[in-house]
């Protein structure tokens, strides 16, 4: 990247962000919830639109000076909208977690319970886990996956719902690899009375490019999703209702509710994210990122590691490590010294704790942005398959490193 005042004002700064620049050149991003953003993305970060308060909604700021920014945040909410098919987005909430947070705040109270997907089955912190703001505050009761299948039941999903009759119905995953049955969930909920909240947070980009469905077609009275995985925009995140009485309630729960000003610079470049992810490429890129997926499911799968579910639908999956014995922690090490970046994960019912999972989850929406194709999963299943054999051969690491480093950096990390 090209930095003009850096060299003379901070230069030590500089350094870092060149270091960075390099590991992310050089290594290879499996992390599943990373992606990179692309140049246009980046520079909208960095506009003047970071020297404005904003509080309030466009045509509605309780600063002067907003003409410009109710332009930029009209925007962006048109864009979402358009995008995603929605009546109504609210784009200010600050990231995934303050979003469900204000979806909360707006539509239960205290107390009320809710249905969501446990956190070691792939759930998210956020619904309601007991160490979580969520948990400790809302009645959670918590569905699982099938130990067996690795899937969500819905059939169970069901039992739950007319047991606890809850208030809300919490459906979405930062750690499942197959398709949810959106319309199933609405259903579930119409039946008891429940309100729908999907957290699509890690699919919504697949969502975006129409590589698969989503909870709005299905009717869902809420949706929140972060900005910057599949859907490769900046760190942001995005809230849809389909009612107008929920999006008001929604908007006075994130401001004044919950957040002061609003990041204009980076719902700015929100708007430019969802302007790439309006184009024809878009849905191309979607459909890439699955195939790619499905193409490093079935290579580790050839070389003996356990997904759970045994496939993926979408750009991650959980692999059991149990049989190779070596722990997640242990592993996403080993991989990281071997220019490989992924994040250690619970598997469903780890015997093991949250410190020291059982597993690891691997994402392809990072390196399908640089270009990779079938090939490169190929070997990149080769890489994984020998960092699990030889976790503590620090020569064979480094060997690995030199590899992945040189099929790298043939492909460009956008914005650098
Ligand atoms: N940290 C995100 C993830 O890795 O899935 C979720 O918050």
């Amino acid at each position: 990247m090209d930095y003009k005042f850096l060299p003379t004002t901070d230069p030590q700064v500089l350094e870092l962000l060149r270091a960075e620049e390099a590991r992310q050149k050089s290594g290879l991003e499996l992390i599943a919830s990373e992606n990179y953003a692309s140049a246009a993305v980046l520079e909208t970060m960095a506009s003047v639109l970071n020297n404005k308060y904003s509080e309030g909604y466009p045509g509605k700021r309780y600063y002067a000076g907003n003409e410009v920014v109710d332009s930029v945040e009209s925007l962006a909410i048109e864009r979402a909208k358009k995008l995603f098919g929605a009546n109504f987005v609210n784009v200010q909430a600050l990231s995934g977690s303050p979003a469900n947070l204000a979806v909360y705040f707006a539509l239960v109270q205290p107390g009320d319970t809710i249905l969501g997907l446990k956190l070691d089955h792939g759930g998210h912190l956020s619904h309601g886990h007991p160490i979580n703001f969520t948990g400790k505050t809302y009645n959670f009761v918590q569905y699982g996956v099938n130990p067996v299948t690795g899937r969500v039941e819905m059939d169970e999903v069901e039992r739950l719902a007319k047991e606890h009759k809850p208030k809300m119905i919490v459906a979405g995953f930062s750690a499942y690899s197959r398709d949810f049955d959106w319309v199933r969930f609405k259903q579930i909920a119409d039946e008891i009375g429940a309100l729908t909240f999907a957290d699509i947070a890690h699919v919504a980009g697949l969502i975006a490019g129409k590589a698969i469905a989503g909870p709005i077609e299905a009717g869902f009275d809420v949706v929140t999703t972060t900005t910057h995985k599949t859907l490769r925009g900046p760190r942001g995140a995005l809230i849809f209702s389909k009612d107008e009485e929920v999006a008001k309630k929604i908007n006075r729960s994130v401001f004044p509710g919950l957040q002061g000003g609003p990041h204009e610079h980076v719902i700015a470049a929100i708007a430019v994210a969802l302007g790439e992810a309006l184009q024809p490429e878009f849905s191309e890129y979607a459909k890439k990122v699955i195939q790619n997926a499905q193409t490093l499911a079935t290579q580790l799968i050839a070389k003996g590691f356990k997904i759970i579910s045994d496939g993926t639908d979408n750009h991650l999956m959980v692999v059991d490590l149990q049989n190779k014995n070596v722990g997640g922690k242990e592993f996403t090490d080993a991989l990281d010294r071997a220019g490989i970046s992924a994040s250690a994960s619970t598997i469903p019912n780890d015997p093991n704790p949250p410190m020291k999972p059982s597993g690891v989850r691997l994402g392809t929406a990072a390196i399908t942005t640089r270009g990779m194709g079938e090939a490169e999963m190929v070997k990149i299943a080769e890489w994984i398959d020998r960092v699990a054999q030889n976790f503590a051969n620090e020569d064979e690491l480094a060997k690995i490193k030199k590899e992945v480093s040189q099929l790298a950096v043939k492909f460009p990390v956008p914005g650098i």
